[in-house]
């Protein structure tokens, strides 16, 4: 009885050279500890990866045919690519084509004994996952400008392609040659990052697989506001603002006490805010002991009594200022108003 002993071995082609690669060989899953890439300085090497008795490999992976006949001697090997037809094995091969493969080979001794033919199925990948930048919550975008917060979280959301041997890492940062790994693709806090640097960030981003496929970096454009609005009082020709001190006009003579705004009744109060980048979206306002309320329009006061009044105002992207208290007293005092007939030039009319 003669017995063909044939040896099946995934080589890996590293440089110019043909190593033998035992089956232990995939690439570590991805780990918790940081790690940074280079893109421009990548290059795909050959991989092999296991997940759940299913092989994945990419291009780069070459097959290579041993096989040892201890009676009459090997004659040849024989392999076929999927349905294809029996050839004679001569080097090393690759496969091209993507997706599921299967390579039948056999071994034929000089007795022409043909040994039972065995099949290795494999999954050729050589797509790199898609990538995309994900945000806890929405942006806001004006004038085709990107707006988030400080506190607003990223991350890379990525999927393989079907068929894949999925993703093993996203990758993320500000600077080109240098990404971060941020997690396997899926939204969980562990992968969740945060831009801080207020003003326009470029983001920098990609996504490997599980044999080495690097997606082509993109860049994705967003401008931090960091900063809350600030509010003042609206200018007014019946306000000045001299000495510290907001004086309202025509009430000059009347004096203000302890900062606080002396204004004529039937006045209004208007307040204004001012955002550095997204803008302001609401301001508020609280009147004396009631709760705070959008504010819409200027107050009207009414009434002798004091007002204290606090504003705070949101940006577009969330960020709310701290109230600011502005303290306003209500002029009661009725003009005192008199009557005199004059000429045209002004001089007092005669009989007076
Ligand atoms: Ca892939
Ligand atoms: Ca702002």
């Amino acid at each position: 009885m003669r017995k063909l002993h044939l040896i099946f071995i995934l080589s890996l082609l590293l440089s110019a050279s043909l190593f033998a690669q035992g089956a232990g060989s995939a690439q570590s899953q991805p780990t918790n500890q940081t790690s940074f890439i280079d893109p421009a300085n990548y290059t795909r090497t050959a991989m092999r990866f296991e997940r759940g008795g299913v092989v994945f490999v990419n291009s780069d992976v070459f097959f290579q045919l041993k096989s040892v006949d201890k009676d009459t001697g090997l004659d040849k090997i024989e392999y076929a690519i999927n349905e294809g037809t029996f050839q004679n094995y001569l080097n090393p091969f690759n496969l091209i084509e993507e997706g599921y493969q299967i390579i039948r080979y056999r071994g034929i001794d000089n007795g022409d004994n043909v040994e039972t033919t065995k099949v290795f199925q494999v999954y050729v990948d050589n797509t790199a996952p898609q990538a995309d930048v994900q945000t806890d919550r929405a942006l806001y975008v004006s004038n085709g400008v990107n707006y988030a917060s400080a506190r607003t979280r990223f991350y890379i959301s990525a999927v393989d392609n079907e068929s894949g041997s999925g993703v093993k890492s996203t990758y993320a940062g500000t600077q080109i040659s240098s990404l971060e790994g941020r997690g396997d693709g899926t939204r969980k806090t562990a992968n969740f990052f945060s831009l801080t640097e207020e003003g326009p960030n470029v983001l920098y981003y990609s996504a490997m697989d599980n044999v080495g496929n690097l997606a082509r970096v993109r860049q994705f454009n967003v401008t931090i506001d960091a900063t809350p609005p600030t509010v003042k009082v609206q200018p007014s020709n019946n306000l000045r603002f001299r000495n510290g001190v907001y004086t309202l006009i025509p009430s000059e003579e009347l004096k203000t006490e302890d900062g606080k705004l002396i204004i004529t009744s039937r006045n209004l109060l208007g307040f204004v805010a001012e955002d550095n980048l997204s803008g302001v979206r609401a301001m508020y306002v609280k009147v004396n002991d009631e709760d705070f309320v959008q504010y819409y329009q200027p107050i009207e006061v009414k009434g002798a009594t004091e007002y204290v009044i606090q504003v705070r105002a949101e940006d577009n992207v969330g960020n709310v200022s701290e109230p600011i208290t502005f303290n306003f007293l209500v002029d009661s005092i009725t003009p005192e108003s008199t009557i005199e007939l004059i000429n045209r030039d002004g001089t007092p009319v005669e009989g007076q």
